[in-house]
């Protein structure tokens, strides 16, 4: 029913309608401003230090919020099931066209899918599209440093989808070393034979021998899919040895070392797999397995402002600065990690190949879960992870540290001496704690003593705001204010 001037509402509510549309973020909601604001000082005054964390550029961050978030384009391009495509579809090649640029692919060797939402939904979709319902997967155990879609499960429950709809069976690797047992890999590989098996990592700071890996999948005639996520911009730069050669499937994320938005890709083989001892060739069949498996298997409309947001990385990926600042990634961690052995501290294998390295806090008589609460409070934020060996993934015994995200801040080696000077603060604190306290106390009570007594918050207080002076000085990428 017309109310006024032909309209079903009142031209007054109409105007606040349309005046609502245009209004920016701090005007419209200013809740949802202030939260962001909250976090963009946290990020700001605080050491990142999250393996898988980055943070993108500017020009990333304006095309990942661009118009592009308003359109759908169920398909690929060329063939959409929705009007209007024509700007994605450009948008979509270009981002393959960068994305198979970027690794140093050949087009006729090689293709990619850059449709999935993240590198969960793209590591399913592998699975789905080469191994059938409850078809054998082989990964890294997630306490050894895999992915939980790896195939992750306990003794008594199936945790991740891959597990549940797949039968996995976990490598580990030597507790001793920290170092992946290849051998054992290869035997338990023989008896299981699997579909496929996965070179990739969450948590390892070393190299994967991924030829080794390739010999292994093809006594057992499995795809080899390697999960780049936490190393593609390594690999981008040259920095680390490059899967591509060993691997028939390739999977990653978009915002770890490789600094997009969120997002994954997907880049499969294509041409011949095998020729036979009488020269017959069998050809991959790769590409429609797995762009049918992304969409419309297990996707809708592409995230086309992702999509955006991942080609405008991929051109910074190709740039001299961006091998730069892999090898500073490189270089801080090695400077991380030392100055951490120099104050006593255990490193998993010793140090590290690549962005990370895992802290084993079991010779100091701490565990992963208290001295990360206590890093939280003096504003550094990492992880807590399982060692190998240890005996309960309820109390992991270490510590992720990565370098990728405050490398992008411009911090360099001797800044990373003093990262490492408040992370060893921050467990001499943690142990002060512990000491006051019932050595079988739970983490509970431990953050309750922590924040309750008058001496231990007045250290916390006074580290915090040390750390918040050194990081408040490196400049924050991003936009502006947000
Ligand atoms: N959860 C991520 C990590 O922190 O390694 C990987 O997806």
């Amino acid at each position: 029913m017309s109310l006024t001037n032909g309209h079903c509402v009142s031209k007054e509510t109409w105007d606040h309608h349309n005046k609502m549309m245009l209004e920016p973020l701090s005007v419209n909601d200013p809740e949802v401003f202030s939260i962001i604001k909250k976090e963009k000082h946290r990020q700001t005054y605080g050491l990142e230090l999250i393996a898988s964390e980055n943070f993108a550029s500017r020009a990333v961050l304006e095309a990942l919020g661009s118009c592009m978030n308003n359109k759908y384009s169920e398909g690929y391009p060329g063939q959409r099931y929705y009007g209007g495509t024509e700007h994605v579809d450009e948008l979509e090649r270009l981002c393959q066209l960068r994305a198979l640029e970027a690794f140093g692919l050949n087009s006729e060797k090689w293709g990619v899918n850059v449709q999935p939402y993240s590198g969960s939904p793209a590591n399913f979709a592998v699975y789905t599209a080469v191994v059938e319902p409850h078809g054998r997967i082989m990964g890294l155990d997630l306490p050894d440093g895999g992915h939980l879609t790896h195939g992750f499960m306990t003794e008594k429950k199936k945790i991740s989808a891959t597990s549940i709809f797949f039968e996995s069976m976990a490598y580990k690797v030597n507790p001793e070393t920290g170092y992946i047992n290849y051998d054992r890999l290869q035997e338990n590989a023989k008896l299981f034979h699997p579909k496929l098996i996965i070179a990739g990592t969450s948590c390892y700071s070393r190299n994967l021998d991924y030829a080794r890996m390739r010999q292994i999948a093809n006594e057992n005639g499995a795809y080899l899919l390697a999960d780049m996520a936490h190393i593609s911009g390594l690999i981008a730069a040259g920095v680390v040895p490059s899967p591509f050669e060993h691997c028939d499937i390739v999977s990653t994320t978009t915002h770890k070392t490789l600094r997009g938005c969120r997002a994954g890709l997907i880049f499969f083989r294509k041409g011949v797999r095998s020729i036979d001892a009488k020269g017959k060739e069998t050809m991959y069949n790769l590409e429609s397995l797995i762009n049918q498996a992304v969409f419309p298997g297990l996707q809708g409309g592409p995230h086309n402002h992702a999509i955006a947001g991942v080609a405008v990385a991929l051109k910074q990926v190709m740039t001299p600065e961006f091998k730069a600042y892999q090898k500073q990634v490189l270089a801080n961690c090695k400077a991380l990690s030392n100055a951490l052995i120099d104050h006593g501290y255990k490193i998993v294998t010793g140090g590290s190949d690549n962005h990370l390295i895992l802290l084993d806090l079991r010779t100091k008589g701490s565990d992963g879960g208290r001295t990360e609460k206590v890093l939280e409070a003096i504003a550094i934020a990492c992880n807590k992870n399982t060692c190998p060996g240890d005996k309960s993934a309820l109390r992991p015994s270490g510590l992720r540290f990565g370098t990728p995200a405050l490398t992008s801040r411009g911090l360099i080696e001797e800044d990373f001496k003093k990262v490492a000077e408040f992370i060893h603060k921050g467990i001499v604190l943690t142990l002060e704690v512990q000491k006051s306290m019932d050595p079988k106390a739970t983490l509970k009570d431990f953050v309750q003593a922590m924040s309750q007594g008058e001496n231990f918050q007045e250290q916390i207080a006074g580290i915090r705001a040390e750390v918040e002076a050194f990081a408040g000085q490196f400049p924050m990428p991003g936009l502006p204010e947000l």
